[in-house]
């Protein structure tokens, strides 16, 4: 049954019965509302239009508008699958870098097939709540650990981190937030006492000037790209800071190429502007926040010439920056993975909120802190709990009162000892003190940092459980697969990076005996002797609610077919609040923390002398399982290029197209060389979506003391041409 009203889409005695469904697009955070028209029997998207939603306009980019066909792709899993008793042992698996082709190709599918056997769902549950049961009971609740999915909905993010620590028995549960802006909300979290966005993309039409910094809108937030260029053209000023030139910077008023990792000088240097040449906001600061001094004692050490020679950017351009967000009336900040994936990515944070705060830019039209959010459903999945520190809404598990209060809720006893994350339950499966694990949509044997290490540790688990729409290099290592439903089959909640929470809806029919994510998750708690019964997700959706008070006020049926922005006084009269903190904060009075620049610990020097940055391309997700099997994202980005400045390039004799090989300390990728003044000399980038030559072999897991963060975006590497015979046969 529809909540809403589907799309009526059938040309009435015509040879073509189309089936129009209105939902959302899945990828990214920007949360697109679309309608997807597929075949009449639902086995396959025809096209997409885009709809009128808050966020989008009726506006797609590339991969909400082609990138929809991997639900269909051959590939689907459709039947549970078991490891054979007689597969190769789990640690002896063909390296990464080895394997002869990509995801989407049939090399690899076929040659894995063979390996796992079919099994019905009930031998296949079984043996996963039996298992995961045998672990609990002989080796503890924290030997058990569950890794949850920000492209779920919160339904299922709910259910999942209900199901860790109310059947684990552990709060060890975390998910990709950890490798995205965990240290984003470290520094907000202690800042103001919240970690989502005070003001919605679209505010920056209201903004004298936009400070846009380690962030690239127009690949990886598309369609909050062209809100920004459009708000440029109006007459907001851009202040664009990375270390690779973005596409955005065409659009700005100021554009800082700034050496990775160097950003606390920056913002120091700014501050110090601005208190030196008092700019700031005296009566914000007086009233709304606490720290100021300690600050303004800090950033003294940091004049502009200080910063200029750490950052390579000329001190008339800081003192620039810094006096056009000093004099402008309304300041919007935006950041990205450029300032929250560094070991002092906390403290990157801290700076952007203490230039909002020491010019009184929070709480007003055009003005607030934006961290871009990135999965379709991260914002959601972190206020539904999916956090090792918290239950849904942010509420510490080490807290007595909340711990009773869930006890009461749940009907069981729960842990109040803080799980692991991400990065520690890949410590402790090397450990052997982590023997079970259900990781249900993630790939974390691509997206990790290091993942020779994370694949060698997580081999060693006696059972793991992968729940996933595609046979992913996670689930190779699986001992049970269990076929989950795709975005384009379920229904559920999604919240996206402006707080607006959205309902999607089914548009295709299961693949063979696929089930939804969010009855799986319920059948292994209920198998495991939890009971975990709804008639359907508009139930999940009320007991997450209850428990989380942004939410309160919201259900399936309050949101329609617009959703409403989170908090939301009243879904009858109001849209929700697309500004918030208008006169205080979560935390009361907001918290000034100072930082100091420390330069990351793995610097280039004779042996790596490059520095390596990772990240993303318009048309890729992430570990690819998705869009390397949409066939026109694929045909238009078919291999992964490694950037690099004409300078190097030519000391190393190497030109465009060439082979290179590249190494860490962790590890080594062949991959071709794309020539561009786009990336600084001195510093190469690496896409992280291609597995064939994956990024995350290279990449240093050392983390960020708050946000536990793994630096990403900064390792040493060498670069020499590679003169083997290549192996691809792609
Ligand atoms: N096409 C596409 N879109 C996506 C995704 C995807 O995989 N593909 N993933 C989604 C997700 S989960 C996320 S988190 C977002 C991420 O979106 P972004 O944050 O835009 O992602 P990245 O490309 O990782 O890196 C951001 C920028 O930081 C810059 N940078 C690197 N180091 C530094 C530094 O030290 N200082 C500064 N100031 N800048 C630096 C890089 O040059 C890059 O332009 O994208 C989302 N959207
Ligand atoms: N080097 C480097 N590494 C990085 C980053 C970087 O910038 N550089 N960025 C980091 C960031 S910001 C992020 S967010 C992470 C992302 O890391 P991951 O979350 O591990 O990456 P995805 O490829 O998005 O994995 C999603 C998985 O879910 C599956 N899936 C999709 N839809 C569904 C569904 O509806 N149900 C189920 N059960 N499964 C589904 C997909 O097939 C895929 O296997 O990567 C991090 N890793
Ligand atoms: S901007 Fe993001 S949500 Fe919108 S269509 Fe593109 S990928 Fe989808
Ligand atoms: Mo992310």
């Amino acid at each position: 049954m529809k909540r809403f009203k589907p799309a009526a889409e059938r040309s009435e005695g015509a040879v073509i019965h189309t089936h129009a469904v209105d939902t959302l697009c899945p990828y990214c955070g920007v949360g697109c509302a679309v309608t997807y028209v597929a075949d009449a029997d639902r086995r396959r998207i025809l096209f997409a239009r885009g709809r009128d939603g808050a966020a989008n306009s009726s506006r797609l980019c590339v991969k909400g508008r082609y990138g929809f066909d991997y639900a269909s792709h051959g590939q689907r899993l459709t039947r549970p699958l078991i490891r054979r008793e007689s597969a190769y042992p789990k640690g002896q698996l063909t390296p990464l870098e080895k394997r002869p082709n990509k995801p989407g190709g049939p090399v690899d599918y076929d040659d894995l097939l063979p390996h796992f056997r079919e099994a019905s769902w009930d031998e296949a549950l079984d043996l996963v709540a039996s298992r995961l049961k045998a672990i609990r009971d002989s080796d503890g609740s924290r030997a058990l650990a569950g890794l949850g999915s920000a492209k779920g909905s919160n339904e299922e993010a709910y259910l999942f981190q209900k199901l860790v620590r109310a059947v684990f028995g552990s709060n060890n549960v975390d998910h990709c937030t950890r490798l995205c802006h965990a240290s984003s909300v470290a520094a907000l979290m202690e800042g103001i006492g919240s970690g989502a966005v005070t003001n919605i993309v679209r505010d920056i039409a209201r903004a004298d000037v936009a400070f846009l910094t380690g962030c690239n809108p127009t690949a990886n937030h598309p369609v909050a790209a062209t809100f920004m260029k459009e708000a440029a053209e109006a007459g907001t000023q851009l202040v664009v800071v990375n270390s690779r030139r973005p596409a955005i910077a065409d659009q700005a008023a100021l554009y800082l190429p700034i050496r990775p990792g160097t950003d606390v000088a920056l913002h120091n240097a700014m501050l110090h502007v601005l208190i030196r040449d008092d700019l700031v906001d005296h009566a914000f600061i007086r009233e709304r926040t606490d720290g100021f001094e300690a600050v303004t004692e800090t950033v003294r050490e940091y004049p502009p010439e200080t910063a200029a020679r750490i950052c390579d950017v000329p001190a008339a351009d800081i003192e620039r920056a810094a006096r056009m967000i000093g004099e402008a009336k309304a300041v919007m900040f935006f950041w990205g993975m450029g300032i929250s994936q560094h070991t002092h990515g906390t403290d990157n944070a801290r700076g952007l909120i203490s230039l909002a705060m020491v010019t009184g830019n929070v709480g007003r039209p055009g003005t607030g802190l934006h961290p871009l959010r990135g999965q379709n459903n991260v914002q959601g999945a972190s206020d539904a709990g999916l956090i090792p520190m918290v239950y849904p809404d942010y509420q510490r598990v080490d807290d007595p009162e909340i711990q009773r209060r869930f006890e009461d809720a749940w009907g069981v006893q729960l842990s109040p000892t803080p799980g692991l994350t991400v990065t520690e339950m890949m410590n402790a499966a090397k450990a052997g003190e982590l023997k079970g694990m259900y990781i249900m949509g993630e790939n974390p044997f691509v997206s990790d940092p290091d993942v020779n290490k994370v694949r060698q540790a997580l081999a060693k688990l006696d059972f793991l459980a992968v729940q996933d729409i595609f046979l992913t290099e996670t689930a190779e290592f699986a001992d049970v697969i269990l076929p989950a439903s795709s975005f384009m089959e379920k229904d559920g909640s999604y919240t996206n990076t402006d707080r607006r929470v959205q309902l999607g809806q089914p548009v295709l029919a299961l693949p063979g005996e696929a089930r939804q994510d969010w009855e799986l998750i319920c059948e292994i708690g209920s198998r495991m002797g939890y009971p975990m019964e709804y008639p359907d997700v508009a139930a999940v959706f009320d007991e997450f609610a209850a428990a989380t008070q942004s939410y309160a006020t919201l259900s399936h049926a309050a949101l329609g077919d617009r959703g409403r922005w989170y908090p939301c006084s009243d879904p009858a009269t109001s849209d929700g609040d697309p500004i918030v903190f208008q006169d205080s904060f979560p935390s009361g009075r907001a918290k000034l923390v100072p930082a100091r620049f420390k330069p990351a610990e793995e610097q280039p020097d004779a042996e790596y002398p490059l520095i390596l940055s990772t990240g993303r391309v318009l048309e890729h997700w992430h570990t690819g399982t998705m869009t390397r099997r949409s066939r026109a994202l694929d045909t238009i980005s078919p291999e992964g290029l490694m950037e690099m400045h004409p300078v190097d390039a030519g000391a190393l004799g190497m030109e465009d197209g060439a082979l290179a090989q590249v190494r860490s300390r962790r590890g080594d990728v062949r991959i071709r060389v794309r020539i561009t003044d786009a990336v600084l000399p001195g510093t190469v980038f690496i896409p992280m979506h291609f597995r064939e030559a994956c990024a995350n072999l290279l990449t240093d897991p050392r983390i960020d003391p708050d946000g536990k963060i793994p630096g990403f975006k900064f390792c040493a590497v060498s670069v020499n041409p590679a003169n083997l015979p290549e192996s691809r046969t792609a």
